[in-house]
């Protein structure tokens, strides 16, 4: 048998399983609110090409407009000025979207404080309970904000003083930047705190990983289904020529 062969098998005798870790994507999916003066993306919307009527009896499709970051979706590190020069989401090697699932549960912190943030010392303490993380690691953050994906402003959770939203803090990103992590992915919005562009500097996350040829991966749920260790990722982003990021797919094969 070859590997494959045996994740089939597997597969099919469920002692695998494969978990979605999508959110559903329709004009309601919470989209990123920026404050003025910046400019913001544009949620999902469908429009009719055909519906089995005059203009295609037989069958129906749509043409689809959406932002890059609409939705569950990578960042490549061409979306950020640290990164701008590196590699757009067409550039991505495969390879590299494939990885060992590392889940940190961080969901009794995030009920009790929205803007709680990961620092180094949660990662160190990760690592002398787990060892180190593994090559090409997939990191991610569960939060349990996914339970807010069908409400679009307990999503954002935003007041006077703008969103709030777990996310890591600068030194923490410059951690998870030196560590041999492929990406960092959330259950919010955005991979960087609701409140991270009063931070120094500005939205450390996609500041420290983008700019270390690292990749985000954007609302997430079903984390809750994955083991701490021991779950493979799949993230499928479209490959955009010179894209900034894409809407994606996210899997997880799960042992049972
Ligand atoms: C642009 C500016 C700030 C942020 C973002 C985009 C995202 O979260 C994103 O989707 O990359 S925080
Ligand atoms: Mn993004």
């Amino acid at each position: 048998m070859t590997a494959i062969d045996s994740l089939l098998a597997a597969l099919s005798t469920g002692e695998a399983r494969v978990i979605d870790l999508t959110a559903p994507l329709s004009p309601q999916t919470p989209i990123l609110q920026l404050p003025p003066p910046f400019a913001n993306t544009i949620p999902l919307s469908l429009e009719k090409v055909s519906d089995f009527d005059d203009d295609g009896p037989f069958w129906g499709w749509n043409n689809i407009h959406l932002g890059e970051h609409t939705g569950t979706h990578l960042d490549a590190p061409t979306h950020w000025a640290t990164g701008r020069h590196g590699t757009a989401v067409d550039q991505i090697p495969p390879a590299r979207l494939i990885g060992p699932a590392v889940v940190l549960d961080f969901s009794a912190e995030v009920a009790a404080n929205p803007d709680f943030l990961l620092e180094p010392e949660h990662f160190e303490a990760h690592v002398a309970a787990a060892g180190p993380l593994p090559a090409g690691a997939w990191l991610l953050f569960r939060t349990g904000w996914s339970r807010f994906n069908q409400d679009a402003a307990a999503f954002l959770n935003a007041d006077d003083r703008g969103p709030h939203t777990p996310g890591v803090s600068p030194a923490g990103a410059k951690w998870l930047a030196g560590s041999p992590i492929t990406g960092f992915g959330v259950e919010t919005v955005g991979i960087d705190a609701g409140q991270a562009g009063g931070m120094e500097p500005s939205f450390p996350a996609h500041n420290s990983l983008l700019g270390a040829d690292k990749y985000g991966l954007t609302q997430l749920q079903n984390l809750d289904q994955l083991p701490p260790a021991g779950a493979l990722v799949v993230a499928s982003p479209l490959p955009i020529v010179g894209g900034t990021g894409s809407p994606a797919r996210a899997l997880a094969i799960v042992p049972a």
